[in-house]
């Protein structure tokens, strides 16, 4: 019996709805912009908050009771852990999924098993994704929790660490490539450091560029048509990790030549960990040509760590999306839920309702965002606040045609003497509210 038979497929009921196991928001063949709703979200179930989280914290072990935990035959329980997750994407209709190698299948004592357990789940989802829409917005390798990666895996002392690693990625993103996955995720997990007095920086930045490389030399090998992305993170689990925030990632892609062969992947609680707002994250990868895809979470505010909790904040994600659809919208990239439940939700009810919340709050924040894009009232600010930079002297300035004593000689000639002019924040915030 499915772990979900209790649930019904879950519809769209419209706003109105009080119906906790129905969509208000979500209406995959609502056209937004002329392109269907669906199509612009692109939601993906996360395998590994989803169906390997445990409710555990640093003070106390499991608290979720799922048929796929405890002892027995793991590749039996990795099998009973798909069926499940493939009924949940079956009654959310969630159009994609996620994972890491180490999700799916048990690692092994050799590489080798540990890869023959992963291409046996491959298997089975490859099976799976047969008769269903369902498709694999990206893969990943975990080089993060097993002891050898405790110093790193890109960046270790230890060369013998770098190249399993590197076999373990290979393997990952064969399985991503035979799945078909729209991208191939890179997230630092402990390329970072502890402490200074023991770590040669420069030598890991290297290794980690060297790293990189290796991974687009073999996309380009196995002709993998998705993205290569890189997920930022400014700490934890390192006390430092070297892929801070979008613009330090872009500082490091372009030192070793990668800025245009790797996109960003863009996690809410990473940006605010880092000081940032998602929006500001999103906006540097736009600026710099980098948007790729992005992790729907929040962070609680006050806890300074790494929550994950399940976006349900629509206005917090509604300009998120206004700038992810001002950059175009999604290309391969899409809307992953790198979100788990609280350690007292414990039912197959709470992971199905979270999701519905999730893709509610996504979902709403895309129409007040294409609202406020149609409306066009804030575009036009902005055009009007930078409007004098089409002037022609203004042109000559930004164009290089002037010298910083040509552009002496201007002020002088034209007797130029700035006076400021209002920067509307409180309009422009009254204005945004409206489509909230
Ligand atoms: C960790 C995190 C990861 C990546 C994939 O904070 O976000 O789950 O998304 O490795
Ligand atoms: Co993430």
């Amino acid at each position: 019996m499915s772990y979900f038979s209790q649930i019904p497929k879950i519809v769209h009921e419209g706003p109105d709805s009080d119906n906790p196991l129905a969509f208000r928001w979500y209406d995959p063949d609502r056209l937004v912009m002329g392109k269907r709703m669906e199509d612009h979200l692109r939601f993906a179930v996360c395998y590994w908050h989803t169906f390997c989280g445990t409710g555990l914290d640093p003070f106390g072990g499991d608290t979720f009771e799922r048929p796929w935990f405890g002892a027995g035959d793991s590749m039996a329980l990795a099998r009973l852990k798909a069926e499940a997750a493939f009924d949940l994407f079956d009654i959310l209709g969630q159009p994609f999924f996620s994972f890491h190698d180490r999700d799916i299948a048990p690692e092994g004592t050799t590489l080798a098993e540990s890869n023959a357990n992963v291409n046996a789940i491959a298997d089975l989802f490859a099976d799976k994704m047969r008769d269903r829409p369902t498709r694999l917005l990206w893969g990943t390798a975990n080089l993060f929790s097993n002891r050898r990666f405790m110093a790193g895996a890109a960046t270790n002392p230890d060369p013998d660490v770098f190249a399993y690693a590197a076999a373990q990625v290979k393997n990952a993103m064969d399985v991503t490539h035979r799945l078909g996955g729209a991208n191939y995720v890179l997230w630092g997990g402990r390329e970072g450091y502890e402490t200074l007095i023991n770590t040669n920086m420069g030598q890991e930045l290297d290794q980690m560029g060297r790293f990189l490389n290796l991974v687009v030399e073999y996309k380009h090998k196995i002709g993998f048509q998705g993205a290569i992305l890189i997920e930022p993170k400014p700490q934890e689990p390192t006390k430092h990790q070297y892929d801070f925030d979008v613009a330090t990632v872009y500082g490091f892609l372009q030192r070793y030549g990668l800025e245009n062969e790797v996109k960003m992947n863009i996690e809410v609680g990473h940006a605010v960990l880092a000081g940032h707002s998602f929006e500001h994250e999103i906006e540097t990868a736009n600026a710099l040509g980098l948007l790729g895809s992005i992790d729907a979470n929040r962070n609680d505010y006050q806890s300074g760590w790494d929550t994950d909790q399940f976006p349900m904040n629509h206005p917090e994600m509604a300009l998120a999306y206004y700038f992810i659809l001002q950059g175009g919208g999604f290309t391969t990239g899409g809307t992953n839920f790198d979100s788990k439940l609280r350690r007292q939700s414990l039912n197959a009810e709470d992971l199905v309702i979270a999701h519905v919340g999730g893709m509610d709050t996504c979902a709403r924040a895309l129409l007040a965002a294409a609202a406020m894009i149609e409306e066009g009232g804030l575009a036009q600010a902005l055009e009007d606040r930078y409007a004098k930079w089409q002037l022609p002297e203004a042109r000559k300035i930004l164009g290089g045609e002037y010298d910083l004593a040509d552009i002496a000689d201007y002020v002088a000639r034209a007797n130029i003497n700035p006076h400021p002019v209002s920067g509307r924040q409180e309009a422009l915030e009254v204005h945004i509210n409206r489509f909230m």
